[in-house]
């Protein structure tokens, strides 16, 4: 394993102001989102669709990787340049999804594990041919009455390992996602026991495994009531809750920390990260940053599905969110967060 060389792309992954931009929506997410907006879920759409976000003029200044989709990988721009070429030359790194998605946990109802491990080894390869210097994988967590059981968090870890190691064999710096959905009406409180005991988990086993944790990043959900809870919480308590849980089960050798958006409403996604970037929470261990898909590309993608004419337009709100969120990332967001209750749940 070269050490050096996951160090360095990591480095240029957090290093501040910048955060990752996840456009790795599988062809069924896709379609959810487009059938919303009347956009057929074509092979055609959604390579125009991301021609838009990876063209988009001087989103290198607040994005410094992409996390593709295997299909936006292989495409190109309507000019036959390809998509890899164009985020190479705008000095953005190349990330690739590698999972294959959920599947049911056998004998466990309602927990999932995520697939991919078979073949990942020679797909890495292919990824690292085409120009990827990183890779995500996601497992997602419900919280419920019985569940995430402890067997499901253990399973997911073990896998989050192989796929650690796969990926730092092959030089390509691994995201490792555990997701908590925001699914159910628990609380800020339950979300942080869950989050807390999950992240022990998941590097327990990757310490236990002896990875190379600075050649990762984790990529986190916030500490948050679920979407259904009642409970109206601030902003502050939010990016306290979460900064305190992460500080208390991330090693602080780790290369850098990423949040996911969630669900949640998009303002509050920059709001929450910027306020863990100010004083009152103190000094962070790792570099602490961004790794949206809607909380940055919902006005985008508004905006084109109702006039794909629109696409200076659409370009325009990209990189006004990703503007956002890279000010939310050194605490420098402008917004009146102590003076109202969050906005949350959407
Ligand atoms: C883009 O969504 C990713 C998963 O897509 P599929 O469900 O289609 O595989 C997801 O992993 C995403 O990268 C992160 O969860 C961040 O997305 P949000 O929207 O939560 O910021």
């Amino acid at each position: 394993m070269n050490e050096k060389i996951l160090t360095d792309t990591v480095a240029r992954l957090v290093t501040p102001p910048k955060g990752i931009l996840a456009i790795d929506e599988g062809t069924k997410t896709c379609a959810g989102r487009f059938e919303k907006l009347g956009v057929p879920n074509t092979e055609e759409k959604r390579r125009e669709y991301r021609e838009l976000l990876i063209t988009a003029p001087g989103i290198e200044q607040f994005i410094s990787g992409y996390i593709l989709f295997d299909e936006t990988i292989r495409q190109k721009a309507k000019n036959g340049v390809t998509f890899t070429s164009i985020l190479q030359s705008k000095g953005i790194e190349i990330g690739i999804k590698v999972d294959a998605g959920p599947l049911d946990f056998t004998d466990h109802p309602g927990e999932k594990v995520t697939s991919g491990l078979e073949g990942l080894s020679e797909r890495l390869k292919e990824y690292k041919k085409l120009g990827a210097t990183f890779a995500k994988w996601r497992a997602v967590y419900t919280i419920g009455e019985a569940v995430p059981t402890a067997a499901c968090m253990k399973k997911n870890a073990e896998i989050f390992v192989k796929y650690v190691e796969l990926c730092q064999e092959e030089g390509i710096v691994p995201i490792v996602e555990p997701e908590i959905l925001m699914d159910g009406d628990h609380s800020l409180e339950k979300c942080y026991e869950v989050t807390s005991v999950n992240l022990q988990v998941v590097f327990d086993a990757l310490k236990a495994a002896k990875v190379f944790l600075p050649g990762l990043i984790l990529k986190t959900n916030m500490i948050l009531p679920g979407k259904d809870s009642k409970v109206a919480v601030f902003n502050r308590e939010i990016a306290q809750s979460t900064v305190r849980c992460l500080k208390e089960k991330v090693p602080a050798e780790i290369g850098g920390i990423v949040f996911l958006s969630g669900g949640q409403k998009d303002e509050d996604a920059v709001i929450n990260l910027d306020l863990m970037h100010q004083s009152l929470i103190g000094p962070l261990p790792w570099p602490l940053s961004f790794s949206y898909s809607r909380a940055i590309q919902n006005p985008v993608l508004r905006t084109w599905g109702q006039n794909p004419g629109q696409v200076t337009r659409a370009q325009m709100l990209l990189v006004a969110a990703a503007r956002n969120c890279s000010l939310a990332s050194v605490g420098k967001y402008q917004h009146e967060d102590f003076k109202k209750l969050s906005r949350h749940p959407q």
